[in-house]
Parts: structure tokens; C-alpha cells; sequence
């Protein structure tokens, strides 16, 4: 970055993190990128969180212009907005975070290789509902057909009240769609691993020339060839955070007492039911059963509520 003219040592910037090494992050400023540690107190204030996370809006000070990029240290973490997060692996209560103040999610998942899991679609979903993220669902690789399949499974989610789209990260079908649905916002892009997300987003701006990788796997699973998440700005105030295939997603921050709240096809119904404290299982005079034998809540919708209450959290996304 030619910004060093701009800079001096202790020089304090505001910027946002766009790739968080472990021990560095690099944040984005409007003099470049300054790899940043963080300030010890950052650490010891936040024990249940990540201290800080890429999307996280900082303010940073420069302590050395001797490297390329510069070097710096963390000094403030503004309060999130919101957050894309897991549960931290062996915890029950620690709060991992993917990606920090997204304004939405895109679900991506391809029509083909590897075969899309609607119930895994629909627990992706559920994460963003539980953190008020906007969602959609991008159905990418339509190259590869999927003809009947693809219009029932779009059906399945528009049903829901989720847009759907469709896209080639190959032929460039859809993009210029996606584009239109990204514009001047931060969006989290999710999914299994080997869909085509590092693709898609190469395909909107291969001036990042982000790795991809071939599933070559006789499961058909991708190989996990992003590793980090990173922010990258295609466009004046439009981010894309590009993040690893997630292949268990512990639910964090769903509260399952409210699960039905969750799904935006059961609110016209809810508050219907004869028992105020219907779980919608089996109780008589259930307006979402009701629905479900009307068909205006997809059966396999449904489905998914009555396996989630079950309270299995940790099933295989890949
Ligand atoms: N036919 C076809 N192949 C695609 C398309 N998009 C991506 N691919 C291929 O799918 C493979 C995986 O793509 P990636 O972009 O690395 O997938 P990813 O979702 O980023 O995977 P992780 O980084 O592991 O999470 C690569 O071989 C891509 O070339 C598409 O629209 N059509
Ligand atoms: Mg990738
Ligand atoms: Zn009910």
C-alpha cells in the first residue's frame, strides 16, 4: 500500500478489520491496510465473544511504517450492530464470530456437487432469523442443470418468504441479479464448502483473484478451500465476507423456546392456535397444522421445525 506519506507513527485511523489472523488483522483504512495486534484490555473485557472479528469497525493507532503494510495496534472495537456467529466448539455458552455487522446473509448452495440439504438450508436460515439477518438463498452451478429440482426447492423457500436466486459463477447467469441484490450492503456469503462462493465472488470482482478449489472427493464434500473469512469491497459501499464452508453449525444465540418465531411462513399463524403455548406438534385446534394440511406451509418446512425442536443441534452441513 503506497500510503506511508499519509501516515505517521501514532497516527490514529478508523477503519474496519477484513482479515483476522489470529494474533493479526489486517483493517482496512482509508490510508490502506495497517496490520494491527490488539490491546491486551480488549481481550480481558470480552470473554464470551471473539474481542474482535472481521467486519468489526475499530480505531486503530500506527506504530511502524519500517513494514509493508504498516504496522499497528487495535485500539477501540465499536459496539456490533450484529453478527454473524456459531457456538464455540466444546462450549455452551462462548459465542463465535463468523462475520460482524453484516446486513444480510446469502445462503449459497449448489444445485449440483454438492447436492444441497434443504434441512441444512433451512438451519443456515434459522441462524440469520435468530440474528435478524435479512437472508436469501442463491442457488449457484445452474450450468449443471437441476431443471425440476431447482424449481421445487426456489418454491419451497419463496413459499417461506426468502428471495431466491439463480446463478453461474461458470456462465455468468444471475450475476447480474446478485449484483443488484448485494449493492450497498455488507453481505455474509454461507454455505457448505465447494458450492462456488470464492467463484461467485471472483466472478463479481476478479481483481481478488480468490483461490477456489475442485471437489474431488468421492463424497462430493469440498475441501474447505477457504479457510478464513475475508472482507472484500467490490464496489463503493458494497462488501462481500467471503467465509469457509461451515460443515457443523451449533445454533448460537436460537433460543429454541421460541422456534416457531423463527420461521417467517408460521407468523401469519401464530397467536391462532387454541393453546396459547402450542408447540404445533400435535394439539388440537393448531393453526400452523391446519396450514400444513392446507399446504400454504411446505410440508418439509414443517419438517425441519419438528426435527429442530427435537433439539438436535449439531447435525452435518457439509
Ligand atoms: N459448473 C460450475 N462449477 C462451479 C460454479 N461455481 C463454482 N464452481 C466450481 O466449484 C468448485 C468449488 O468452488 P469454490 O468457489 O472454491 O467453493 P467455495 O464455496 O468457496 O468452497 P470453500 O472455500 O471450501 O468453502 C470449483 O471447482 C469451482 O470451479 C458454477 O457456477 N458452475
Ligand atoms: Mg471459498
Ligand atoms: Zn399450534
Amino acid at each position: 500500500m503506497p500510503a506511508s506519506h499519509e501516515l505517521a507513527v501514532g497516527t490514529e485511523l478508523e477503519g474496519v478489520i477484513v482479515r483476522d489472523y489470529g494474533l493479526w488483522f489486517d483493517v482496512q483504512t482509508e490510508a490502506g491496510i495497517v496490520r494491527c495486534t490488539l490491546r491486551g484490555i480488549l481481550n480481558r473485557e470480552r470473554v464470551k465473544t471473539d474481542p474482535a472479528a472481521v467486519g468489526d469497525r475499530v480505531r486503530v493507532s500506527v506504530a511502524s511504517l519500517e513494514t509493508d503494510p504498516p504496522e499497528g495496534a487495535i485500539e477501540e472495537v465499536a459496539p456490533r450492530r450484529t453478527s454473524l456467529s456459531r457456538l464455540s466448539r466444546g462450549t455452551d455458552d462462548v459465542e463465535q464470530v463468523i462475520l460482524a455487522n453484516p446486513d444480510q446473509l446469502l445462503a449459497v448452495y449448489a444445485i449440483r456437487e454438492p447436492t444441497p440439504s434443504p434441512r441444512m438450508i433451512d438451519r443456515m436460515l434459522l441462524i440469520a432469523e435468530a440474528r435478524d439477518l435479512p437472508a436469501s438463498v442463491c442457488f449457484n452451478k445452474i450450468d449443471l442443470g437441476g431443471g425440476e429440482q431447482l424449481d421445487e426447492l426456489s418454491e419451497r423457500f419463496r413459499m417461506a418468504g426468502y428471495p431466491v436466486l439463480h446463478t453461474s459463477a461458470e456462465t455468468g447467469a444471475g450475476l447480474d441479479e446478485l449484483r443488484a441484490h448485494l449493492q450497498g450492503k455488507i453481505t455474509a456469503f454461507a454455505g457448505p464448502s465447494g458450492v462456488g462462493k470464492s467463484t461467485l465472488l471472483n466472478a463479481l470482482a476478479p481483481d481478488f483473484e480468490v483461490p477456489t478449489g475442485e471437489i474431488s472427493d468421492a463424497t462430493g464434500k469440498g475441501r474447505h478451500t477457504t479457510t478464513w473469512v475475508q472482507l472484500f469491497r467490490i464496489a463503493p459501499n458494497t462488501y462481500i465476507g467471503d467465509t469457509p464452508g461451515m460443515r457443523q453449525l451449533g445454533l448460537w444465540g436460537v433460543e429454541f423456546d421460541y422456534l416457531d418465531e423463527y420461521f417467517p411462513d408460521f407468523e401469519p399463524y401464530l397467536g391462532q392456535c387454541r393453546f396459547t403455548d402450542c408447540r404445533h406438534l400435535s394439539e388440537p385446534g393448531c393453526a400452523v397444522l391446519a396450514a400444513v394440511d392446507a399446504g400454504t406451509i411446505h410440508l418439509d418446512r414443517y419438517g425441519s421445525y419438528k426435527a429442530l425442536i427435537g433439539g438436535d443441534d449439531a447435525e452435518d452441513l457439509g
